[in-house]
């Protein structure tokens, strides 16, 4: 028999063979993932344990440059250093196979590791990814045994049949996780909310009429979304549950149907985030439905010496709220439902927290699994860990949304949207230049917990001309023009718009 030649393909056909093996590899572990557990798929796990060790000032950096498009940036980051290394791995088999098999074996161990140590995540969550590897490795054997006596065309040919099932995987995972079988979405479609026993009071007048003006209900598919996890929780809904502990008399634990069956209230509460530069974006109102926080706590007796209730998700997530606040008769809620439909699975499928007047990363848990009631001294939650003050109260906020940089000479409609939850709104003026401020119209509001529209009509003169806002709060407080960052407390400053009148 005669002995095999010397492996013939060029040095770019091996790279080109080690990054189409981690990508079959990885791609069908996407595919698994996402039927049975998408945040086990590989890139997702690595990323979240990447987000759980960033350095505070590191995240601090990439919220300020980057905003809700750092978790994008950092996947295709992840990505591109993957098929980095892939291409290396398939370069080092060609001379030294056993070294090239460690790299992806350790790549293999390192998505493993990550998946299985996810909060709420089991042992299981590390097959994807030793799949991916299993897959990579035994594409690359085949490359380099089988490969050697095959012709030039019937390797590409392989490649390219293994680039193909991997797209096609990859494509696979993607639909699953938008229509598939993941259960969340289906026992969602298939829950009818009940009706509120307390409805939301009729908000009146609350929205004026003007084109570009932010509605005073916000759509959901338009809520904005923050999340420190990149791929969303998939809660079985019938297997989940609330529980309430710490410094208790009893703890207690609810099923779903235990939050249904209590008395269900529905409020309109704006939710903000405390890393919204001002003029920006992270600011949304909907109608919640859901349980009174308060009444669902006060059933296990907490010990009043318990001055914080942290909450947690099944991602691991975790916010504390002062207990003074959640006690004081305000509309805290458990909720269930927004904007008349169940809680969508990106915002917290099946129950998440609400309390007015906190921004979100000290009250808003989403994917709520369990209630604490300890102090501050005791535990400091996410975000606390990583550099942002404790709980204070929401600045008070105002927006221009129209116009945006041009109008006709005539009469422009200034409109926009103005906030200080808790306290209300009371007046919103608007600057023209270095001019006198002048009195806004406002819309009506159900309470102080909801953000207010308000509009000027402006005789506007042909030029360059600026705008800017400036809104007092329901205790007569005018929003500061001091100019702050969002880090560490959420930013201040007046928002002003440069605009052009033809
Ligand atoms: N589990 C979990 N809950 C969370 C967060 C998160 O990252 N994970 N982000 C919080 C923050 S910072 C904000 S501002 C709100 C945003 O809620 P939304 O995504 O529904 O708009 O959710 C809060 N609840
Ligand atoms: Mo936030």
């Amino acid at each position: 028999m005669e002995t095999p030649k010397s492996h013939p393909a060029s040095p770019r056909a091996w790279a080109g063979a080690g990054i189409a093996a981690s990508l079959a590899g990885i791609a069908a572990a996407h595919l698994i993932a996402a039927v049975t557990e998408p945040r086990a798929a590989p890139l997702s796990a690595i990323s979240d344990v990447v987000i759980a060790a960033m350095p505070p000032a590191v995240t601090a950096w990439a919220i300020e440059t980057f905003g809700t498009a750092d978790k994008p940036l950092l996947l295709a980051g992840l990505a591109a250093g993957l098929i980095a290394v892939a291409a290396l791995a398939g370069l080092a088999w060609r001379k030294r196979p056993p070294a090239a098999a460690a790299i992806i074996a350790v790549l293999a161990l390192a998505g493993a590791g990550a998946a299985a140590t996810r909060p709420g995540l089991s042992l299981a969550a590390a097959l994807p990814s030793l799949l991916a590897g299993a897959i990579a490795l035994s594409v690359l054997a085949w490359w380099s045994g089988r490969g050697r006596t095959a012709t030039v065309t019937g390797r590409r040919w392989f490649l390219a049949a293994v680039a193909g099932v991997g797209a096609a995987a990859l494509a696979g995972s993607l639909l699953v996780r938008r229509f598939g079988p993941a259960s969340a979405e289906a026992d969602r479609d298939a829950l009818t909310l009940p009706d509120a026993d307390v409805p939301a009071p009729d908000p009146g007048a609350a929205d004026l009429d003007v084109g570009g003006l932010s509605p005073w209900q916000t759509p959901n598919a338009d809520f904005y979304r923050i999340d420190t996890a990149i791929t969303t929780p998939a809660v079985d809904v019938d297997t989940w549950s609330l529980t309430v502990r710490g410094m208790v008399d009893t703890e207690r634990t609810y099923s779903f149907d235990d939050l249904l069956g209590r008395e269900l209230i529905e409020r309109d509460i704006t939710l903000c985030c405390v890393s919204n530069p001002v003029g920006g974006e992270l600011v949304g109102n909907a109608r919640w439905l859901g349980v009174s926080l308060a009444d669902l706590l006060a059933e296990s007796g907490p010990d009043p010496a318990a001055d914080q209730l942290v909450s947690r998700s099944v991602d691991g997530f975790t916010a504390g709220s002062p207990t003074d606040l959640v006690f004081d008769g305000r509309d805290a809620l458990v909720a269930v439902g927004m904007n008349g439909v169940p809680l969508p699975v990106d915002h917290g499928w099946p129950a998440r927290l609400i309390i007015p007047g906190l921004y979100g990363y000290v009250s808003a848990t989403k994917w709520v699994t369990e209630l604490e009631l300890t102090t501050f001294g005791a535990y400091d939650p996410y975000w606390i860990q990583r550099g942002w003050d404790g709980p204070g109260p929401i600045k008070t906020a105002s927006r221009i949304d129209t116009p945006r940089s041009k109008a006709d000479s005539g009469t422009v409609t200034v409109a926009g949207v103005a906030w200080a939850q808790h306290r209300g709104i009371s007046a919103v003026h608007l600057q023209i230049d270095d001019g006198e401020w002048t009195e806004c119209e406002l819309s009506e509001v159900p309470s102080g917990d909801t953000w207010r529209q308000w509009r000027f009509d402006w005789e506007a003169d042909s030029g360059d001309h600026s705008l800017t806002v400036r809104a007092t709060d329901g205790d007569g407080n005018i929003q500061t023009s001091d100019v702050t960052g969002v880090k560490p407390n959420g930013a201040t400053g007046l928002h002003s718009i440069a605009i052009t009148v033809a």
